[in-house]
């Protein structure tokens, strides 16, 4: 059984997405986003650092977003998602899988600067820093998107399970108006079924709390 631990929002939606969009059965674990249940000794116990995602399938145990992409699309996928070794795509599919994290850093950045960091220590400079990079990294995702609908000419795959996720994260801080392949792009993946099941607190999930 597959299990997998997930604050909601945070970059275990990437893995909660992927689940959802393979069709397959898991057990979902939602984590309170507190240092409490993050650094609890339960937790710490499944990942050293105390972040999402965590993913635990058999005696396997994952912890970085972009290896659990790639795991489940090794393991599970039947070519959907998937642009494995050998196929025309495959250095594409890998470039924006991983690109969606330089996407997410400055994403989190920005939830640091405007959520978990108390007002008096924010930094005006780093925002301004960091949305502009943001938006910079958006333009590049938005030159991409001429012509197709996807990141890659094929078609969906979890490169846009990965940099989807970042264009959701990145909406919240920057407007997506400058780039108007991406907001086609935003609106398509709020289309999808799996994604919409990745939204949110799940009243299916187990509750982690401290
Ligand atoms: N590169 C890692 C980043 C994991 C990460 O930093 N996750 C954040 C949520 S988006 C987290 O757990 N933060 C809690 C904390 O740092 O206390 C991945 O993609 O899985």
């Amino acid at each position: 059984m597959i299990t997998l631990y997930h604050c909601p929002e945070s970059r275990s939606q990437r893995s909660l997405w992927m689940l959802e969009e393979l069709g397959l059965k898991f057990d979902l674990v939602e984590l309170a986003f507190s240092q409490k249940v993050l650094r609890g000794p339960e937790y710490l116990a499944l990942h050293p650092l105390g972040r999402v995602p965590c993913l635990v399938d058999g005696d396997v145990t994952l912890m970085e977003s972009g290896a659990i992409t790639q795991y489940l699309c090794e393991r599970y996928d039947d070519g959907a998602l998937h642009r494995g070794p050998g196929h025309p795509e495959r250095w594409q599919w890998l470039q924006w899988v991983h690109y969606a994290e330089t996407m997410a850093v400055h994403g989190a950045s920005m939830v640091q600067q405007t959520v978990i960091i108390a007002e008096p220590d924010r930094s005006p400079v780093v925002q301004k820093l960091e949305s502009r990079r943001l938006d910079k990294a958006l333009g590049v995702v938005d030159q991409t998107l001429e012509g197709r609908d996807w990141l890659l000419p094929s078609g969906f795959s979890a490169a846009d399970v990965s940099v989807g996720y970042s264009v959701h994260l990145a909406q919240k801080f920057v407007p997506l108006d400058g780039h108007p392949r991406v907001v086609d792009y935003y609106r398509r993946i709020n289309e999808r079924p799996a994604f919409k099941r990745s939204l949110g607190s799940r009243p299916d999930a187990r509750k982690m709390r401290a």
